[in-house]
């Protein structure tokens, strides 16, 4: 594995471990898997953590080119990265609007539950993992709703694991198919081989068995 890592990547492997994001050990994911690792974003909880993480977005998303009108963070932890990310890339000269909606409809006030930048145009999501793929096709939906097209999605983490459908696991993965059937750009900072990369590095000498343990992980339920 991982000839291929980027020292980018391997960068921001050790930094979500730094941060205590990336951790070793039991997690249930939300497919219902038990995975060795998991990647909690909502401890990038300070404001020079947050800051650097959309730094990492911002500068793939502009090596990568894509093009794209406005951003869109799902709630909930997608709110502070589309937010910071946008704040980033303006910082870089690229100021796109962005928007981000609430898990439950408003009936006062302004009303609806998206806030924010109307969305319209070409809008790629922010979010912060992609396993099995639930989660970025409820904010395709919700893009589609409101009459926008879903053109790409940028993520700090791509798991690389079997998507399921209607509850049944696939061999392609979430983002294979988010790319090949509905055609979407996906940009990740770092994937499941960048980790394994990592994870065979002298920067992680200490956590072989967790290694072995993500190996096997990635046997079950790793998309071909
Ligand atoms: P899917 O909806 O299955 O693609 O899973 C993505 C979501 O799972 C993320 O938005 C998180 O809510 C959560 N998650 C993590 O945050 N980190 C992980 O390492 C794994 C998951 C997960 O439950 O699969």
């Amino acid at each position: 594995d991982g000839e291929k890592s980027s020292a980018v990547a391997q960068d921001f492997v050790q930094f979500a471990r730094d941060a205590g994001v990336l951790r070793f050990g039991e997690f249930k994911t939300k497919a219902g898997r038990m995975s060795p690792y998991f990647f909690n974003s909502g401890l990038f909880d300070d404001g020079a953590k947050i800051a650097r993480l959309a730094g990492f977005y911002a500068d793939r998303l502009i090596e990568s080119g894509l093009e794209f009108d406005m951003i869109f963070g799902p709630a909930y932890k997608g709110i502070p990265l589309g937010a910071t990310v946008a704040a980033e890339l303006a910082r870089r000269g690229r100021n796109y609007p962005f928007a981000y909606n609430r898990k439950e409809a408003k009936a006062h006030g302004e009303g609806g539950n998206l806030v924010g930048a109307p969305l319209q145009g070409r809008v790629l999501i922010v979010d912060d993992v992609m396993s099995a793929g639930t989660a970025v096709r409820e904010s395709i939906a919700a893009i589609q709703a409101a009459g926008a097209t879903p053109h790409a999605v940028a993520i700090a983490l791509d798991r690389q694991e079997k998507a399921t459908e209607n509850g049944v696991d696939v061999d392609h993965s979430a983002v294979q198919y988010v790319r090949n059937q509905l055609g979407l750009s996906v940009i990740a900072i770092a994937t499941l081989d960048d980790l394994l990369s990592y994870l065979s590095g002298d920067a992680a000498a200490d956590l072989g068995a967790h290694r072995e343990r993500v190996l096997a992980y990635r046997t079950r339920y790793g998309a071909h």
